[in-house]
């Protein structure tokens, strides 16, 4: 079977192809982290706009940050994909046009410099991951350990996302390019202020810099904070048969999301971007609000149920979720412990929102896996879960649902077991320094005290907090004597 590309993408039936002819694209648009978060949320929010105002100059160049494989892959294909968005009811799959390039930034270095310098080129976005800031999680500052960042800032070709855009800036304030807009679209509290805290930091570095650049960044570079929201599993071998026989070509890179996208952007931009609210994007003073109820109704209850569907066996969060016990337990974790922590933006129903994102979980078509979820918790449960627990236990509350899931990670991290003794592997960058300092803890107790100290992620207030302390040695103690759906029912029961 022929594969999918411009020369392919003609042979197309209409209702699949873009609303927008890919060959008219140029680029406007840089983006870092090729993955199917961005294709399936920016890149469709950008060929809407690109369709909606006849304006064909925000075509993206997107560069992968750890390896050539989906850059790769994308490129073999003239950066055409195909996004199908699927419910029980109903799938639609059509070919997104916005992606014109799709390069490896450690290997294309030079065309990332070229491209952030390009006066043309007036939005950067990221989804880079929590990993890619290279902070630290609890207090979000950067790791002025870190190797990587050393070398960038002491001029080593950047490999580095905050190398990147440093030198990527430099340049572009040597060609007098003009500003430009650094939007972050990671899952973290506020990351267009802790991004440019970073690259701030990331200055002060001893290394080489041109004068004035710092001044630059201040006046002519704007990094407004956003909130995104689409649920994207990584792709199966099952999706990608499903597409070639609907498309009559083969995609490599094929997308399957959910109906469901929110875009939250701050009202913090630079001129000369593409209009985006025309496309349901909400510009807004304040992003804040939409950003703790996702991250912490919404992120956080997915890593719960991955968490505690990992160890009692679920493969999938929809199939967690339609175990009584865990959706009584999600639905009571956003209901009684992270409910009280919000302050909902205008207009929101919380009952409404919550009875939404359960709804969305449960869609049996996207095959969301709980090792998928699991994967990085040290980056994500601060913003997740450690948020909640601090404003719990500061307002006198008791958070044992969210001590549970804090325990249930440590478990699955250290044991890598389900309950039925399969093994499964959750990729964490803290994962080897828990282990480490868990070892030769045996009593719930002391494996609560080791797993505290680990201060990358709790930080000191709340690794310090002996009513935590308490809570996770009764949590620990709770999952390493029963099953994990009596523990829940034993919880639900107080
Ligand atoms: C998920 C998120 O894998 C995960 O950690 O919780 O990718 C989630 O699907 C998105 O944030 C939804 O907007």
């Amino acid at each position: 079977m022929a594969s999918l590309s411009l020369s392919t993408y003609d042979t197309l039936a209409s209702e699949h192809q873009s609303p927008v002819d890919p060959r008219e694209l140029t680029i406007g648009v840089v983006h870092l982290g090729v993955g199917g978060f961005n294709r399936g949320h920016q890149l469709a929010y950008l060929e809407r706009a690109a369709a909606a105002s006849g304006q064909h100059h925000f075509g993206v160049s997107a560069y992968s940050e750890r390896s050539a494989d989906a850059s790769d892959v994308l490129s073999a294909q003239d950066g055409l994909y195909s996004l199908r968005v699927a419910t029980a009811e109903h799938s639609a799959i059509t070919v997104i046009a916005s992606l014109r390039e799709a390069h490896f930034a450690q290997r294309d270095n030079d065309r990332l410099i070229e491209q952030l310098s390009d006066p043309a080129v007036r939005l950067v976005t990221l989804t880079v991951t929590e990993k890619g800031y290279r902070h630290d999680p609890a207090t979000r500052r950067l790791r002025r350990d870190d190797e990587g960042v050393l070398a960038d800032a002491a001029g080593a070709p950047p490999a580095t996302v905050l190398g990147q855009l440093v030198r990527g800036l430099e340049a572009r304030r040597r060609r007098d390019a003009g500003p430009i807009t650094i939007a972050s679209c990671d899952n973290l509290p506020a990351n267009g202020a802790v991004l440019a805290g970073l690259i701030a930091e990331f200055l002060q570095l001893p290394g080489r810099f041109d004068e004035g650049l710092a001044d630059y960044i201040d006046t002519q570079v704007f990094f407004p904070c956003s909130m995104v929201d689409r649920i994207v599993p990584a792709a199966t071998d099952e999706h990608r048969r499903l597409v070639a026989e609907v498309l009559g070509v083969d995609d490599r890179a094929p997308v399957l999301t959910e109906p469901f996208t929110q875009w939250v952007l701050e009202q913090r931009l630079g001129p000369g971007l593409p209009d985006l609210a025309a496309v349901g994007v909400e510009i807004v003073g304040d992003v804040a609000p939409y950003e703790t109820l996702k991250l912490r109704a919404l992120n956080g209850t997915h890593s719960a149920i991955a968490y505690l569907g990992l160890l009692a066996g679920y493969d999938e969060i929809a199939a967690a979720l339609a175990n009584e016990a865990i959706a009584r337990f999600s639905r009571a974790f956003i209901d009684e412990e992270v409910e009280p922590t919000l302050a909902l933006p205008a207009g929101v129903d919380f009952a409404s929102y919550r009875d939404e994102v359960l709804e969305r979980f449960a869609n049996p078509l996207l095959g969301y896996r709980t090792l998928q979820v699991a994967g990085d918790g040290s980056q994500k449960l601060p913003q997740r879960i450690l948020g909640t627990v601090a404003e719990r236990l500061a307002a006198g509350a008791t958070p044992r649902r969210s001590t549970l899931v804090l325990a249930a990670y440590l478990k699955a991290i250290t044991e890598g077991r389900d309950e039925n003794d399969r093994p499964f592997s959750v990729s964490d960058p803290l994962a080897g320094t828990i282990r480490e300092r868990l070892a030769g803890a045996h009593t719930p107790g002391e494996r609560a005290e080791r797993f505290l100290s680990v201060r990358e992620l709790f930080g000191t207030e709340l690794g310090d907090d002996e009513r935590l302390r308490g809570l996770l040695t009764e949590s620990i103690a709770a999952l390493g004597s029963a099953p994990v759906l009596a523990v829940l029912a034993d919880i639900d029961g107080r």
